[in-house]
């Protein structure tokens, strides 16, 4: 390292000067960036069923869509090295959302509006079956300018090959926008009138915006005289994405939908915290705005789909299933250092279905159905006490690669601690009240990567509290003791779980694959995704336990776990 320039994001920007945005939440160095890695022959981290390619750096996933019955994912990757840079998209294909095939980078510097990298951006399936991709460039002047891609042959469902429009840069950074804050095209939807709208992420000082353009041919954008949404001191919105979602029922819309029983999501990836954040709203059409509604917070305290490691998502409508598809990029808790020698950094999550609760007041998640084909060698628990201080070891399963599903049932609340109304932030009180301090009711949950002495464990839990007038449930993950390792980022997580714990239960599922530990509590509605880098805890030296360290008994109304099967991803 001592030979390696190292700049830190801010110095970066300033040596390089306006336009060049760098990938925020790294360290960034111009001799590791084009660094050929040598694969590590010890690779424990490298996961079995979630999606990762051979080698390098890989972030968001990019323009995901269903053609023809093949599912398309492309994703941000550094052909060159381990760290972020030489950005292009990469492209995969499936027919089960599991088990993919790589073909070359379908887009990859060679216009002048892209020859400093290929960002992100989205597909949008045109009249006639045709899809299209808006992504931004890097033109030579660093300035992020959007351009247009198209298949070049339309019978081919794999889409192997993108030809450039010759019309790019199809929008440009003029009339006060920012060059080095205008990027990241969302899916775009037509409005009554025919024309095609997008937003793109931007920001003007502090004020975060989603600036939205119309078109008549796809080709040709006109800048809306206002943005579809702004909000103050949130800073560069990267990655937006806005989608319809039914009010009626679970199944996903078009991205064009509207009506009564439609409600509108905006999502936005903050460069400042690199967390998400989410509102549900109102798409009104004769102002051409978004209107989140009241209580839907606007900011960076809002909801979010992850409180874990989730950045730069993007959903789809899957036409096949009717369904609405998350995808998102799980950046690593490791150094750049740890990166190059396992010469790969980042994971896309288990995509994910998603809808909107019956209350209206937030989404919910769930892993795609597709991903039980992976599950074998079954084991079922029936209701168990769970007692006052009790770990249980799930044996039988391989636990470094599961899929675990547990509920319990509270019976009173009666002796839950009180809660204090000056806990309003959960991820604080996680981190304060982690799996090793006795509660009352909690904290129980599964300890999941544990070692045998237990000195590694990711603990994922929960804590009922007594509120005024009703509960509170907590959940949290806390990663505290997940490696005996150094220089790794173990932040504890933690979320309020909306749900009412006498009469519906706790449950918690959770995707164990050897780095990465994916939960979903209250069936979806607060998901967290913990990157974790046991060194004793590895392979079949991996244990899985449900605990009580609460000096209340719990139920343990039912278990069901499984070791997953790899999935096939093919280079
Ligand atoms: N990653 C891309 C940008 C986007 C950022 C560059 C989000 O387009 O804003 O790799 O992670």
């Amino acid at each position: 390292m001592a030979f390696t320039v190292v700049w830190f994001i801010g110095l970066c920007s300033l040596l390089l000067g306006y336009g060049v945005h760098v990938e925020a939440s790294h360290l960034v160095s111009l001799h590791l960036q084009s660094q050929q890695n040598t694969t590590a022959t010890h690779q424990p981290y490298r996961t079995g069923y979630h999606f990762q390619p051979a080698k390098n750096w890989i972030n968001d996933p990019n323009g995901p869509m269903i053609y023809k019955g093949i599912y398309h994912l492309f994703y941000q990757y550094n052909p060159y090295g381990a760290v972020w840079g030489n950005i292009v998209w990469a492209h995969a294909t499936s027919t089960d959302l599991v088990n993919w095939v790589h073909y070359e980078p379908a887009i990859k510097p060679s216009i002048e509006s892209d020859i400093n990298g290929c960002w992100s951006g989205s597909t949008t399936i045109l009249s006639g079956n045709k899809p299209a991709v808006l992504y931004t460039g890097i033109d030579p002047q660093n300035r992020q300018v959007q351009n247009l891609a198209s298949p070049k042959n339309l019978s081919d469902p794999y889409l192997r090959e993108w030809i450039k429009s010759t019309q790019n840069p199809v929008m440009t950074p003029i009339d006060g926008i920012n060059a080095s804050s205008f990027r990241d095209p969302t899916t775009a939807w037509k409005g009554p009138d025919g024309q095609w709208r997008v937003i793109i992420g931007s920001k003007i000082d502090r004020l975060g915006k989603a600036i939205l353009y119309r078109s008549k041919d796809f080709i040709h954008w006109v800048r809306a005289h206002h943005p579809l949404h702004s909000s103050k001191n949130t800073g560069m919105w990267e990655c937006p994405d806005f989608f319809p979602v039914s009010v009626k029922s679970t199944v996903g819309l078009d991205t064009s939908v509207n009506g009564p029983s439609v409600k509108h999501v905006l999502k936005v990836s903050l460069d400042d915290t690199k967390h998400e954040y989410y509102t549900i709203g109102t798409y009104d059409l004769k102002k051409d705005k978004y209107v989140p509604d009241n209580g839907s917070i606007d900011n960076g305290s809002g909801l979010r789909y992850d409180y874990g490691k989730f950045y730069a998502s993007k959903t789809f409508f899957d036409s096949s299933k009717n369904r609405r598809i998350l995808w998102g990029w799980i950046n690593e808790s490791d150094s750049v250092q740890d990166d190059v020698n396992k010469g790969w950094s980042g994971i896309q999550a288990i995509p994910r279905n998603i809808w909107l609760d019956k209350t209206g007041k937030q989404l919910v998640q769930w892993p795609i159905e597709e991903i039980e084909m992976l599950h074998e060698k079954p084991i079922d628990w029936h209701s168990t006490e769970l007692k006052a201080g009790s770990l249980l070891e799930v044996s039988g399963v391989t636990a470094s690669q599961a899929d675990v599903d547990v509920s319990f049932n509270l019976s009173t609340l009666e002796k839950a601690e009180s809660m204090d109304p000056s806990w309003a932030n959960p991820q604080l009180l996680c981190s304060e009240k982690g799996a090793s301090v006795k509660g009352s009711l909690g904290p129980f949950g599964l300890l999941v990567l544990a070692s045998k002495g237990l000195e590694e464990q990711t603990a994922i839990f929960f804590r009922v509290f007594k509120a005024e007038k009703s509960y509170a449930v907590l959940m949290c993950s806390d990663q505290s003791r997940s490696s005996l390792g150094q220089d790794l980022d173990k932040t504890t997580y933690g979320a309020f779980l909306d749900v009412d714990p006498l009469h519906e239960g706790l449950s918690l599922r959770s995707l164990i694959d050897h780095s990465i530990v994916e939960s979903f509590g209250g069936k979806g509605k607060a998901c967290f995704t913990a990157r974790v880098y046991p060194e004793v805890a590895i392979n079949d030296k991996a244990h899985l336990y449900v605990f009580n360290n609460g000096s209340e008994n719990v139920k343990l109304s039912k278990l069901s776990a499984w070791s997953m099967k790899k999935a096939q991803i093919s280079y």
